[in-house]
């Protein structure tokens, strides 16, 4: 393992003023997202649509983009393949290589990520595509008190490990990508403790599993109160809890942490990594790596049609520019105003 080459990679990863945009929507995921606004989920429009993303100026805020399998191996309407558009834009491309999740034998409701079959070959020729870094999503539901099981915890941690260290071995960055969800009516205090518990075994597994933190990137949920919680923690609530635990929790050897936004709102998802970025200074480069906070209001405005495109990549970039504000902790509801 190159450790200076993938630490060098993490860092151009977190590179301030810049941060992810997840674009790695699985088949039926971006289906779900097309249907939302009535676009046929064929190749060539999920082609169409990122081409558009990734040619518009808010990439110059892009550090990275996770691709999915199909979206690596395409080229734009003119030829070009899809991640040297990305590279040319002075971005990194990356790759999601979990194949989703499945039930897990014995934890009604619950669930484990899987993929790891054939993994070190297929990051291998991941590699020889162009990507640089790679991406894993554990996915942790909650309960107010029985779930997540110790055996949910302890089987998507050990899964994380074992990806780390055969994308380390690859020459390729991992991000380590444990989400505990939103969903559900739990408080706050039930998503820091949880979140808690499952950072904890994840960084013990790294441990284990030899994995080197200054080669990876933590791609964690902020501290939030559940959806359909009574009571919302403001702001200044969730950026305090979510740094406490990041101090608990995440050793400094880690070079970033970029969070995803797990159904959030545009608008929250950019002033709560404003309030964070607020709390410095801090270990780690703390900005973004968001799917839908980045991507729902262009794809509102694209809505399938040519006509909207310049729209669309306008939307894009606004989204992209707040979220990079906030990653520096200079966002402010002035510049949001702003004309997108
Ligand atoms: C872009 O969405 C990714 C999930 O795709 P699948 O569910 O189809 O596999 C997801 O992993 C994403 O990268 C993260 O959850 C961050 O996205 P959000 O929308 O939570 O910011």
């Amino acid at each position: 393992m190159n450790l200076s080459a993938l630490n060098t990679v993490a860092l151009a990863m977190v590179t301030p003023g810049k941060g992810i945009l997840a674009a790695d929507e699985s088949t039926g995921t971006i289906k779900k997202r097309f249907d939302a606004i009535a676009v046929e989920s064929t190749a060539q429009n999920r082609r169409d649509y990122r081409e558009m993303l990734f040619r518009s100026d808010g990439m110059t805020f892009i550090s990275g983009v996770i691709l999915y399998d199909e979206t690596i191996r395409q080229n734009a309407a003119d030829g070009t393949p899809l991640v040297k558009l990305i590279e040319q834009a002075g971005s990194i491309p990356g790759i999601k290589v979990d194949e989703g999740t499945q039930p897990l034998p014995g934890c009604p409701g619950e669930t484990v990520t899987v993929g790891l079959d054939r993994l070190a070959d297929r990051l291998a020729a991941y590699y020889a595509l162009g990507a640089r870094f790679a991406k894993w999503r554990a996915v942790i539901d909650l309960d107010k008190d029985r779930i997540p099981s110790m055996t949910a915890v302890h089987v998507n941690a050990h899964a994380l490990g074992r990806y780390a260290a055969l994308c380390q071995a690859a020459g390729l960055v991992p991000i380590v990508e444990p989400e505990v969800l939103m969903d559900g009516d739990h408080d706050i205090g039930r998503c820091f403790d949880v979140t808690r518990r499952v950072m904890n075994e994840v960084f013990r597994e790294l441990r284990i599993q030899r994995v080197a933190l200054e080669g990876m990137i933590l791609k964690p949920n902020m501290v939030v109160s559940g959806q359909k919680c009574p009571v919302q923690a403001g702001v200044t609530e969730v950026a305090d809890r979510t740094v406490q635990l990041l101090k608990e929790c995440v050793p400094a050897a880690v070079p970033g942490v970029a969070f995803l936004s797990g159904g959030q709102s545009d608008a929250l998802a950019t002033a709560h990594l404003d309030a964070i970025n607020r709390r410095g200074p801090l270990p780690w480069m703390l900005t973004f790596s968001y799917g839908r906070a980045l991507q729902a209001a262009p794809q509102r405005v694209w809505a399938g049609r040519t006509a909207n495109v310049r729209a669309a990549q306008r939307a894009f970039s606004h989204r992209a520019r707040m979220n990079a504000l906030a990653s520096r902790g200079q966002w402010t509801t002035e510049r949001e105003n702003e004309a997108a």
